[in-house]
């Protein structure tokens, strides 16, 4: 697995940069006027002089200078704010819906229409323009992937759009910043930022449906995914189409489960299915118990193929 980034001070794209150079602005003014603070009680304290008792120093001190610099700092600040306002169409537009705990992800294709849909991890194309539409099927949740952009907040009944771009390929944790109840630490995703042409690659691939395989163990594990699962989860090509959990047609494909909380392989998958309440205590899924040993690794086994 590549290295998760999940940084503010890490920049991977404009939008972030611009923040964490306006943190450093900021940090670096309030060092050198705590600096003249100390260095002026310091003076006070050690080589009292009247200049340090004059009204002069105080008006310009303690009123002119934080009037003008907290002013210029101002209007740093808001120039050199990553603009939101949409300039131009962006090249790749996903909705992104939060959920109690975890992320649907609605690719939309250029007509706005929805194209294909998946859960936790959002890939996007080095250097392209991405607009996330983000909405909530419940309460308040908040989109933030630090390396990429600032906070926004995914609010019921509103419709609120963030620009992002990533200038390098990488994988990016992003966190709800918004607490939503009982799980809410354990409701992370990932950004995979990777080149155009691999990105088109995986954006065909997500879009095709699950096609039944003549293979004996890929049968079974189908028949139990029908049985036990499909009531809350949906595998395009199947007639499961539950729309309480997340999308899983092509769940081998991704990295982690739980919403970014576990890496996604067969032991913690099988794990998942039958004690996901002590992984992710509180989480909307039940868990799965009336499987054997067998059933549950031959399910497990089947879901990882699923890329
Ligand atoms: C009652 C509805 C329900 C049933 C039945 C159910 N699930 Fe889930 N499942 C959920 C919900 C809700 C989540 C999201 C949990 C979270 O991360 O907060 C989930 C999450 C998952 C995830 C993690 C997906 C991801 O991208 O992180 C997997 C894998 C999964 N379920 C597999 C299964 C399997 C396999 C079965 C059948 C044995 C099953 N589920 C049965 C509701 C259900
Ligand atoms: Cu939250």
């Amino acid at each position: 697995m590549s290295v998760w980034l999940q940084s503010a001070l890490a920049p991977r794209g404009p939008e972030a940069a611009a923040i964490a150079e306006i943190t450093w602005v900021l940090v670096a003014a309030g060092a050198v006027i705590f600096a003249i603070v100390l260095v002026i009680a310091a003076l006070a304290l050690f080589r009292p002089h009247a200049w340090l008792g004059s009204t002069r120093l105080i008006v310009a001190g303690g009123i002119v200078f934080p009037v003008v610099v907290l002013s210029a700092l101002l209007v740093y600040a808001l120039l050199a704010a990553p603009r939101q306002a949409a300039a131009g169409p962006a090249d790749v537009v996903v909705e992104v819906v939060g959920h109690q705990w975890w992320w649907e992800v609605n690719y939309l294709d250029d007509s706005g229409a929805p194209d294909f849909t998946t859960a936790n991890e959002i890939h996007i194309p080095v250097g392209r323009e991405v607009e996330l539409r983000l909405h909530s099927a419940d309460v308040l949740h908040s989109f933030w992937v630090p390396a990429l952009a600032g906070k926004l907040d995914l609010i019921p009944g509103k419709d609120n759009r963030l620009r992002l771009a990533a200038d390098q390929a990488g994988t990016f944790r992003g966190q709800c910043a918004e607490y939503c109840g009982g799980p809410h630490a354990q409701m992370a995703l990932f950004v995979v930022a990777e080149d155009p042409a691999r990105f088109d690659a995986w954006r065909t691939a997500q879009r095709e449906p699950q096609r039944g395989i003549a293979d004996p163990q890929a049968t079974e594990g189908r028949q139990l995914f029908l049985a036990h699962c499909g009531s809350c989860h949906t595998l395009r090509g199947t007639v499961a189409e539950g729309k309480l959990g997340p999308d899983l047609t092509h769940f081998g494909s991704r990295i982690a489960l739980g919403a970014g909380i576990r890496p996604n392989h067969t032991g913690a998958l099988a794990g998942w299915i039958a004690g996901n309440q002590r992984m992710k205590p509180g989480n909307l899924m039940p868990e799965i118990r009336d499987l054997d040993g067998d059933e549950l690794r031959t399910l497990s086994d089947w879901l990882g193929t699923l890329k």
